[in-house]
């Protein structure tokens, strides 16, 4: 019999649930661990809804825990702790999640694919949701958006004009590729977590310059991006999360609504 894979083998007991630590208030980069864990209906906890969460969040990033001398402290979340494992960074724990709960393909019969769409997956992250943070905080991320307002403009312009069509016209490319398969998803013609990334940049670029992505949208040169979109908002267990309470309002996070920023590219 074949032995499990690291990747897929359970931590301490099979039904070791998982605890997303993340701010609470926004969406933020815990929504990418948020959709993947809601879509595989897996059993966790989310320090954004429970008492005293951001006191978690906190123990953690100021080096207070975990003190086990096995994980190093993280920096930032989102964290995920899982059993006796704690890990940071929104798409390593993807790559973490994603052949446990069902997100990629069987890693045994195709072990090739999980590097496949954690590319897919990285590159979202870098253009669609990275960029979009640096316009609103394009020279320091700890001054306020109110002393970087001119930087602010000129980087959302260039943003819109240039590197948002850049990326979506690439992901159109994927999606039109043979590596796609069939279907409305990036690989394989099967739902991954690259996909839900995907939506979650897109969704959020939405909020942040719907000018721009209304415009780009028409156009219909990346119809295949916004079906995906689409696609994942149609899938029930997304469906029903993001009409409940769990899914937050954008606010102050990563995509922000700033009507001076709402460029028309
Ligand atoms: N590359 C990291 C970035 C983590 C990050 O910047 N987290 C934000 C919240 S979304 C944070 O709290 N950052 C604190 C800081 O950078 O000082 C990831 O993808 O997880």
């Amino acid at each position: 019999m074949a032995s499990e894979t690291p990747a897929k083998r359970p931590r301490s007991g099979k039904d070791v649930p998982y605890n997303l630590v993340y701010w609470p208030g926004i969406p933020g980069r815990g929504e990418h661990i948020r959709l993947a864990l809601e879509q595989a209906a897996a059993d966790y906890t989310d320090t954004a809804f429970t008492e005293g969460g951001v006191n978690e969040v906190l123990e953690l990033v100021q080096g207070k825990a975990p003190d086990d001398g096995v994980n190093p402290p993280p920096c930032a979340p989102p964290i995920l702790k899982h059993g006796d494992l704690v890990i940071s960074q929104t798409p390593n724990i993807l790559l973490y999640l994603g052949p446990r709960l069902g997100l990629v393909p069987d890693t045994d019969e195709d072990p090739d694919a999980l590097y496949r769409i954690h590319g897919l997956a990285l590159t979202a992250l870098d253009g669609l949701s990275n960029e979009p943070h640096d316009c609103h905080h394009p020279i320091a991320s700890g001054l306020y958006y109110e002393d970087q307002k001119v930087e602010s403009k000129r980087k959302s312009e260039d943003y819109v004009k240039n590197r948002l069509p850049k990326f979506l016209s690439y992901f159109e490319r994927v999606l039109g590729s043979k590596a796609s398969g069939d279907g409305p998803w990036l690989y394989g013609g099967v739902l991954t977590y690259a996909d839900l990334v995907l939506f979650q940049c897109v969704d959020g670029i939405k909020f942040m310059f719907p000018k721009a992505m209304a415009k780009l949208e028409g156009e219909r040169g990346h119809a295949r991006v916004f079906a995906l979109h689409k696609a994942v908002v149609e899938q029930p267990k997304i469906k029903a999360y993001l009409q409940s309470p769990r899914r937050q309002k954008y606010s102050n996070g990563i995509y922000r609504y700033y009507e001076e920023l709402d460029i028309e590219p």
